[in-house]
């Protein structure tokens, strides 16, 4: 009886994990982000499909407040190919694989007036 209750729990939990989404979708339409909450588990990778339906250039940043302080006052205007910071000209599509700490992060278009627009996303990890 104890071996079954085993049983039962390990794959009560893997079940709960594979409720957490290992491929996330964003898109962006009328400078939001959509949608503007992502929840995923810690320590897996993530890999996310970002699509840019405006007919103007938009970026999408990720990570912590010291990352997005950095991206507030920086001159970069054109990111490369860092996982983390991914640059979407009009109507185009980019994927990004990206692994976790626990912990709360946010995703801005750092574009003049798009974060105060509203181009903020919050992406909570969970360990
Ligand atoms: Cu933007």
């Amino acid at each position: 009886m104890a071996l079954v209750l085993a049983a039962f729990a390990a794959s009560a939990c893997a079940s709960a994990q594979a409720a957490m989404p290992t491929e996330v979708g964003i898109r962006i339409h009328y400078s939001r982000f959509e949608p503007s909450t992502v929840e995923v588990q810690a320590g897996v990778p993530i890999t996310f499909t970002i699509v840019n339906d405006d007919p103007i250039d938009h970026e999408w940043l990720i990570g912590d407040s010291n990352f997005h302080d950095r991206h507030r006052t920086g001159t970069e205007a054109v990111h490369g190919d860092r996982p983390d910071e991914v640059s979407l000209p009009p109507m185009s599509i980019k994927r990004a694989t990206l692994t976790f700490a626990p912990g709360t992060y946010l995703y801005i278009c750092h574009f003049p007036g798009h974060e105060a627009y509203g181009m903020v996303g919050t992406l909570v990890a969970k360990g």
